[in-house]
């Protein structure tokens, strides 16, 4: 009897107990936000940031603080050498890790609460794993033939396949229909970006209520760029960034690439040659595979794609090219659909949340280099965009972004859709007026 309790108490923890202690690495972590008031302050904390390995989630700028994550071990040498170089400071969140428990328990609890039909579909009550992504897409090919196709595009670093949906009513074959492409978790831990995906599927498929997005546009969604990275996030490691690549380490240390630095345009020049670094670049222009699938896709309908969206968060940001601050030659037409996607998802936002902000990505953000969107727009492709979702932050302090709240998931799909159609739509007629002449 005593021998059957161990062994059910032992089957439980192995499938609760790995997920319990998941979060126990960040126990510790804390978050800082770092006042940078001039140039001299932003290259010595660069320098500092570079030293101590950490992870900045947000580089500040225009009078907004930096918000970094520091491990325990690294949390007093931060402090002396900002205290050091006269740089203000706020400690603001101690640990990491009950925020983690509590998103934790927070999604499950809301998926158990949920009042699941047996409706086909994902629910927009959680975030859901890559094996159930992945059979969602298969199921949704089965079951709609006529309008989608699940396309197996390659596998990962780790062999998880990355499959992606093309949506159309005439089988890809009308070349006087553009094409919108979209994808999300490129970064793993970026998980309200999987929603929006998900929604866009499920109103272009399931749910379609809007006729013309899909007599006028071919689709082309891919929900899980990074599937290794993002898998890693739910079992090992919730602020993982990278793929899973283990061929840069050095001994146990350090692994992983960037796939948002991975990409063949201005390779290198703005982002980081060392792998323990969260931008490393890898060791040559597309050396991953998860970049060259994307790589090959942009390739193969890369004519007639008008619009691509690169889904990321958080912040609220559209940003579009260059990485290194340069425009490109259309610049004021990118800059215009970027307002115009802005002020579609303004009107419908949740008003705790602030109004998306359009801008080149150097300028606004930081220059990058290797960016998927970059690449994109670079082949000639006549708008590509970064998406930086919203972080909305309910039950967690102010800077915790990356974590999601079960309230926003449908809203955060929802409101996202009325940006996206309302690019796809001026895409389709941008692209037909000009095929006309
Ligand atoms: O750094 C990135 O890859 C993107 N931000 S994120 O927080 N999702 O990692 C932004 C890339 C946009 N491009 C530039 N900043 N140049
Ligand atoms: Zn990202």
């Amino acid at each position: 009897m005593k021998a059957k309790m161990n062994k059910i108490l032992l089957v439980l923890c192995l499938a609760f107990c790995s997920v319990l202690a998941k979060n126990e690495i960040y126990d510790g972590h804390a978050l800082y936000q770092i006042d940078l008031q001039t140039a001299e302050q932003g290259s010595f904390f660069a320098e500092l940031e570079h030293r101590l390995n950490l992870d900045v989630w947000a580089h500040g700028g225009l009078g907004d603080p930096a918000t970094v994550l520091v491990p325990k071990a690294a949390r007093s040498l931060l402090q002396d050498g900002l205290g050091a170089a006269g740089i203000g400071y706020r400690l603001a969140v101690e640990n990491v890790k009950e925020e983690l428990d509590l998103e934790e328990k927070l999604l499950s609890e809301a998926a158990a609460k949920s009042n699941r039909t047996s409706r086909f579909g994902l629910p927009f009550d959680t975030i859901h794993r890559y094996a159930a992504v992945d059979a969602y897409l298969v199921e949704l090919a089965s079951r709609y033939p006529n309008l989608v196709t699940v396309v197996s595009a390659g596998r990962s670093f780790e062999g998880r396949d990355i499959k992606y949906l093309k949506i159309s009513t005439t089988n890809f074959q009308d070349r006087s229909k553009p094409i919108v492409y979209m994808q999300s978790l490129l970064h793993a831990r970026e998980w309200v970006t999987l929603p929006a995906t998900l929604y866009a599927i499920e109103k272009l498929v399931i749910d379609v209520q809007e006729q013309d997005l899909l007599q006028n546009i071919d689709w082309i969604i891919l929900p899980i760029a990074n599937p290794d990275g993002y898998e890693f996030t739910h079992t090992s490691s919730r602020y993982w960034r990278k793929n899973r690549a283990t061929g840069y380490m050095i001994g146990n240390w350090c692994s992983g690439v960037d796939l948002n630095r991975n990409f063949g345009f201005q390779w290198s020049e703005a982002s980081s040659a060392s792998v323990c670094s969260e931008t490393f670049h890898g060791s040559s222009a597309f050396s991953e595979p998860e970049a060259a699938i994307i790589r090959d896709i942009t390739l193969a309908y890369g004519d007639r794609i008008e619009l691509f969206l690169d889904i990321h968060s958080f912040g609220s940001w559209m940003l579009y090219g260059y990485g290194d601050g340069q425009l490109p030659p259309n610049g004021l037409i990118i800059h215009m659909v970027g307002v115009r996607m802005a002020q579609a998802i303004d009107a419908v936002k949740w008003p705790s949340n602030r109004n998306y902000v359009v801008g080149n990505s150097a300028l606004l953000l930081y220059p990058a280099s290797g960016t998927t969107s970059d690449y994109a727009q670079s082949l000639g492709i006549p708008l590509a965009y970064t998406y930086e979702l919203p972080a909305y932050r309910n039950n967690y302090s102010t800077l915790n972004g990356f974590l999601v709240d079960p309230d926003f998931i449908e809203q955060a799909g929802f409101e996202t859709w009325q940006g996206i159609k309302e690019g796809a739509r001026y895409a389709a007629d941008s692209y037909r007026a000009r095929n006309k002449k």
